[in-house]
């Protein structure tokens, strides 16, 4: 079999030759050899980086949890020109907003049930304040303390914080002591701003998403990292945003997973922008294995990709499918996903994984491993209600 080391000694190009031999030193690559890695590499090639990488760090192990989502509304104050998914606050008959008991009635759906982690991200409801989250948070702590509570983009923190008129260490302890454990990735999608002002002027800007994400890790918990890719932007502007992460991660050590979206063009004021081939989906995941170099996990976040493509990713360079996810997220199905319903059971998610021999491992939200389930027989665990 041909190792990672002939592909590098094969490449012809003097350029590619010396990312590569870079890459299998373990060294760091650099901005302009990010970008000569999107324009230069060929898919075999960053394929084939990218999974020697992703095999260094965790062999073959592919990493979900047993989470559901909690989406408290969808009105928005913000009017994010790739977003399908919101209604503005004038129009807010036709969105939903839940209350704090229907949120807790969602989470005691899960009662007796082995889940490890709620996600709860929406649009900023202005009625929807700081106070009212807590007692949220408070409240799921109250019911289930050892629910993972992973909660807010960065965007709804600092219209939170901005409101309540207290500085992002005030508020962001508010939340902690209140039942936060820990910040999903979203709300960053492309930081640089000649492009993040085309597509979503109005909310937090990239020093303003990075206070957040820096502040939380100051205070102890870990967070995630998200990028849009595959609109308007160009190569660099993603290495522009992976540098930038890259360089608070040197500082804090506070992300645990770098997380690419994948931009889905139906129904939003994008809509005559079209979407990226497989190739360049691949090719993103790759280079972001590559460039990311001291962030632990790659995800593919499936009910974006569609599972079969989510599938395919484990080969370039990504070893998280996130989870079973049940329940309501609406974001990506809104914007014309093919998974338009994203539930998978742990028996279909362990498929999906073994399918492509590799091997599943569920997690908690930290990454500490519950269960490796290589040597567990799919056909038990369909008729198992633990895993349905
Ligand atoms: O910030 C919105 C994206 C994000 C579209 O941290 C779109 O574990 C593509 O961040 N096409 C929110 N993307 C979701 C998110 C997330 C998801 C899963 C796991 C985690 C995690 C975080 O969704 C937004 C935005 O970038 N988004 N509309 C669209 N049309
Ligand atoms: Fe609001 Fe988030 Fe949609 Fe932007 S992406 S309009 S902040 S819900």
């Amino acid at each position: 079999m041909i190792n990672v080391q002939q592909i590098v000694n094969a490449t012809t190009d003097s350029d590619l030759k010396r990312i590569g031999e870079k890459i299998i030193a373990r060294e760091r690559i650099n901005f302009d050899e990010g970008v000569m890695l999107f324009e230069k590499g060929s898919l075999s090639y960053l394929g084939a980086l990218a999974n020697w990488v992703r095999e260094q760090m965790h062999g073959s192990k592919t990493y979900f949890n047993r989470n559901f989502h909690i989406e408290p509304t969808n009105v928005c104050v913000f009017s994010c020109a790739f977003c399908a998914y919101s209604r503005l606050y004038a129009h807010r008959e036709e969105g939903w907003e839940l209350s704090i008991e229907q949120m807790l009635d969602k989470v005691k759906k899960y009662d007796g049930k082995p889940i490890t982690e709620v996600h709860i991200v929406g649009g900023v409801h202005p009625k929807m304040n700081l106070d009212f989250f807590a007692e949220l948070l408070q409240k799921i702590k109250a019911h289930r303390p050892d629910l993972h509570v992973k909660a807010f983009t960065a965007v709804e923190f600092d219209y939170m914080f901005r409101k309540a008129k207290l500085t992002v260490e005030e508020g962001m302890k508010k939340l902690k002591a209140a039942g936060l454990d820990s910040l999903p990735g979203g709300g960053a999608e492309i930081f640089h701003p000649e492009i993040r002002q085309q597509i979503c002027a109005d909310k937090v800007d990239a020093d303003g998403w990075l206070l957040i994400h820096k502040t939380a890790h100051q205070l102890g918990m870990h967070s995630n990292a998200t990028l849009l890719y595959g609109h308007i932007e160009k190569y660099w502007h993603r290495i522009d945003h992976m540098e930038r992460l890259r360089n608070l991660q040197d500082e804090t050590h506070g992300f645990n997973t770098f997380i690419p979206l994948k931009f889905r063009n139906k129904d939003n004021d994008m809509s005559h922008v079209p979407e990226t081939s497989v190739v360049e989906d691949m090719k993103m995941y790759a280079v972001s294995r590559l460039y990311m170099d001291n962030f632990p996990h790659l995800k593919a976040y499936w009910p974006m990709l569609g599972r079969q493509n989510s599938q395919l990713t484990l080969s370039f360079g990504v070893n998280d499918l996130d989870g079973t996810i049940d329940d309501s997220t609406k974001i990506y199905s809104m914007a014309g996903s093919e998974e338009q319903s994203p539930t998978l059971s742990t028996a279909q998610l362990v498929s999906l994984i073994k399918q492509v021999r590799r091997e599943p491992v569920e997690r908690d939200t930290l990454y500490n491993e519950i269960k490796n389930y290589k040597d567990t027989d799919i056909a038990e665990m369909e008729v198992n209600p633990l895993y349905n």
